[in-house]
């Protein structure tokens, strides 16, 4: 039993739509392939790396496949390694669960698709290693997939390969749980797990990594994203190293902008953090938001030309890197300074500050809002509309109250007390 280096995969998500992303103009060009041409760059490196084994711990598709070219597309990389004699095996995730996935292509010889009706051992003995694993059945299994694997097997590398929320993650839905100690007992030396898009070392002290998405495809998955070289040596822990896959980088800034007096001032500020993002995905076309944060004495300016402050900040951004950049969003996250003159009437204004200096009024007034909310019909509420506010914690709705402070001071003429706009 000599070194082996597995390479884990997770998540590729191949062909995922990029919801509205297709809707912008002038987003990169790369966006609709960019989950292919990671998947590509993966293989491409088992190549070349001369990696012994690829692991991909569930959701290679991203839902029920439009036409075959998916499936088409996914079978023809893995001929590319069974060419190069390098075994794939890999389990179905709650995005690709057998149920879900309808169409079918058969897939190259040296690709193992495990079990979904029970845990699948395929033990490769001229690399002295044994993959342990179970796809997902149905989109929700909510069963502990793990605590019926079996025990590790004795003079081999033992890899268990599994899609889990673990016990739990915000963000995601809480599929096949388990806790760390149910990782443990089993005795393996190494856990390849997928499920969870943000790439995570876990669950000491089995030793459990998620390798994250091969691609990040929203502005939530930013940072590199790829897999994880895991370099297994007799009588030692494996070694775990990530590399980059990703071929566009997502990322997002805050621009401080309590110092700032003027917009040239801010347009300067957001130079740099753009130019600071752009180095930090190494060459790659970047994605990304920028929210302008801080008590400034320009915040009512920024949120009164808000349309202006983003075109302006677009620009600058194409100018900066054309072809290279995306601004997808600018957000006006700024606060009022503390010290400035209030503008608006009186009695509105000691509302205001009645609300937001006291916790127990606001959480009167959410209450209110949540009796209001009960008696709109269903088909009336908007998603992500204003009532959405009230599915977040009360320092946001004290935010939200913030901002329509501010609004309201442009929107009213100080001494009349008239709308101006
Ligand atoms: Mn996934």
């Amino acid at each position: 039993m000599g070194v082996v280096r597995v390479l884990h995969l997770a998540d590729l998500h191949l062909d995922s739509p990029m919801r509205g992303m297709a809707a912008h103009d002038g987003a990169p060009q790369t966006v609709m392939s960019c989950t292919r041409e990671a998947f590509v760059n993966a293989v491409r490196f088992a190549l070349t790396e001369q990696i012994d084994m690829v692991l991909i711990a569930g959701d290679v598709y991203d839902s029920d496949w439009q036409d075959f070219s998916t499936g088409v597309f996914f079978a023809s990389q893995l001929s590319l390694l069974r060419e190069a004699d390098i075994p794939v095996i890999l389990i179905r995730g709650n995005h690709d669960a057998a149920s879900v996935i309808s169409r079918d292509l058969p897939l190259p010889a040296g690709t193992t698709v495990l079990s979904h009706e029970q845990p699948q051992t395929v033990a490769l003995e001229d690399l002295g290693v044994a993959v342990h694993g179970q796809s997902f059945a149905s989109r929700e299994v909510r069963a502990n997939l793990a605590s019926a694997y079996p025990p590790a097997l004795a003079g081999l590398h033992n890899i268990g390969l599994l899609h889990t929320s673990l016990a739990g993650h915000p963000e995601h839905d809480p599929y096949a749980p388990c806790s760390p100690d149910d990782l443990e007992r089993l005795g393996y030396d190494y856990w390849a797990l997928g499920h969870i898009h943000e790439p995570s070392r876990v669950a000491e002290p089995a030793l459990a990594h998620y390798a994250g998405c091969v691609q990040g495809r929203s502005v939530r998955e930013c940072g590199p994203r790829g897999g994880l070289v895991v370099e297994l040596q007799p009588g030692e822990r494996p070694e775990v190293q990530p590399v980059a896959f990703d071929v566009l980088r997502w990322a997002v800034a805050d621009v401080d902008c309590s110092q700032l007096k003027t917009f040239e001032e801010m347009h300067a500020a957001a130079s740099h953090r753009l130019d600071e993002m752009l180095a930090s995905a190494s060459g790659r076309p970047l994605a990304c938001r920028l929210r302008l944060v801080g008590e400034s004495e320009l915040h009512n300016r920024l949120l009164g030309e808000g349309d202006r402050v983003r075109a302006e900040l677009i620009a600058l951004a194409n100018d900066l890197a054309p072809e290279a950049i995306w601004l997808g969003a600018v957000q006006v996250n700024t606060l009022p300074t503390k010290a400035r003159e209030r503008h608006l009437d009186p009695e509105l204004q000691s509302t205001l500050e009645d609300v937001l200096g006291d916790p127990q009024t606001l959480a009167e007034l959410r209450a209110m809002l949540v009796q209001i909310r009960t008696r709109v019909p269903e088909a009336l509420i908007v998603k992500r509309g204003p009532l959405a506010i009230l599915d977040h914690d009360d320092a946001a709705i004290a935010r939200a109250l913030e901002l329509a402070s501010a609004r309201l001071e442009l929107a009213l003429d100080p001494v009349t007390g008239e709308a101006v706009l």
